[in-house]
């Protein structure tokens, strides 16, 4: 017989999975879990509107790569998240969101306030599932935590509030289990791609954000090649610091420079890349996509190659075997038309007495610290922050990019400062 409650349980697990914290209002169905919070080493973050405390969960997880929670009463409270957890599943951030329930005895009879959360949140999660005996309370919320850790996405466990004070009659020790194993494709499915790149030509690198934590390898393999690397908008902070290669973005977030290297180059390299928009890519160029999601391959545009591995263990086995490119032509004319588009977007309307948003964007940059983060809510200030602010390294930007919402950017940053209090 365990002597903890679901609550507690809960509470339990999702701190032995690594969360600090966890975002939500208070009251009715979820009363009995924030109170097994007040007594833990978690920290229960008040929001008004719960939209804020998915978003800024959301960013939390996004920026530490550990697990942020948001917890919501049933119902509306537990509605309200849908947009900032949508967003936060979207950007691929570890989160997992206790939704309450009504009381079990009340289930099925148009109870006030019955909404049930699974067929609206089970289309953007990693997990979507309900806790209806307190035995499962442990292995549940492990596997939640576990889905979202390993998965990079939200995790959904809705417990109906009369559950949060039962106590399981037994209680084995279920915990998240982390992995990080290094993927990249076997020699015979390497080696038309080393025949590929052998020709040469213009050969361009489109980075996504399957290039987090692989920057040197990125380097190392646009170096052999002398290949430009244009990025999407949410690889920006891995890609652009100090990099030789840089051409930017294409879309319509992008430039003169990324749109070239893109749309004209010989042979593209997708390196952890789900850039949406067909109409940037390449009509007659040979693809070569890598993705650690086999899913991925092909989905936005047929591509000739398509192989399974991280972009970091991919890049490391790969540009060893490929000869050394030495033309730089390429590159400098991609490079050229980067920074003459970046530099005349940038001071667009002089011969007036407004401030100009890229001008403000430009102040902000020239004035920020070194280490400081960004977001942008959705509309053109995430245009001017991905295009002039500078990451430099240990800055970082974020914005609502794949769900492409509104008023995400004060509480991302809500989330961002709990989680790093000390930078700006
Ligand atoms: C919640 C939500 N509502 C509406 C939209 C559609 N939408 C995208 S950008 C935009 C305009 C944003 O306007 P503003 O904040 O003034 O920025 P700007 O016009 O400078 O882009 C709208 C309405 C959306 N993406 N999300």
């Amino acid at each position: 017989m365990s002597h903890s409650n679901v609550a507690e349980i809960i509470v339990e697990t999702l701190a032995q999975a690594g969360a600090k914290r966890c975002y939500g209002v208070v009251g009715d169905t979820i009363n009995q879990f924030t109170d097994a919070i007040r007594r833990s080493d978690l920290e229960w973050v008040h929001v008004r509107h719960e939209e804020v405390g998915g978003f800024a969960a959301g960013a939390e997880a996004y920026m530490t790569r550990e697990l942020a929670l948001c917890a919501g009463t049933c119902g509306p409270g537990s509605l309200h998240f849908v947009n900032g957890l949508f967003d936060a599943h979207r950007n691929g951030s570890p989160v997992v969101f206790i939704a309450s329930q009504i009381p079990t005895s009340e289930s099925g009879v148009a109870f006030p306030q019955d909404v049930d959360p699974v067929p609206i949140y089970e289309q953007y999660s990693v997990f979507c599932e309900t806790i209806i005996n307190p035995d499962q309370a442990r292995r549940m919320t492990a596997l939640a935590a576990q889905a979202a850790l390993a998965k990079n996405g939200v995790a959904v466990l809705v417990v109906p509030g009369d559950l949060f004070t039962q106590t399981p009659s037994q209680d084995l020790p279920f915990r998240a289990h982390r992995v990080n194993p290094v993927i990249y494709p076997n020699e015979l499915e390497l080696a038309p791609v080393v025949e590929q790149l052998n020709k040469g030509g213009k050969i361009s690198i489109f980075a996504g954000s399957g290039c987090e934590g692989a920057r040197e390898e990125v380097m190392a393999l646009a170096a052999r090649l002398k290949a430009p690397i244009a990025w999407t908008s949410r690889a920006k902070d891995f890609i652009e610091p100090d990099n030789p290669f840089e051409v930017g973005m294409t879309g319509v977030f992008g430039l003169a420079g990324g749109f070239h290297a893109v749309g004209e180059c010989d042979t593209l390299i997708l390196l952890g890349c789900n850039f949406a928009w067909g109409q940037f890519y390449p009509e007659k160029a040979t693809i070569i996509q890598v993705d650690i999601d086999p899913q991925q391959l092909g989905k936005r545009h047929p591509v000739d190659i398509g192989l399974m591995g991280s972009v970091r263990g991919t890049c490391a086995v790969l540009t060893p075997m490929l000869k050394e490119q030495t033309s730089t032509k390429w590159l400098d004319s991609c490079r050229k038309q980067y920074h003459k588009a970046l530099e005349s977007t940038a001071h667009e309307s002089k011969d007036d007495n407004l401030i100009h948003p890229q001008e403000l964007t430009l102040a902000l940059d020239k004035l920020a610290p070194d280490n400081a983060f960004f977001t942008a809510d959705g509309g053109s200030p995430m245009v001017w922050m991905l295009r002039h602010i500078r990451t430099r390294g240990q800055r970082r930007t974020h914005a609502s990019l794949v769900h492409g919402t509104m008023a995400n950017a004060y509480p991302q940053a809500i989330g961002i400062q709990k989680a790093f209090p000390d930078r700006r």
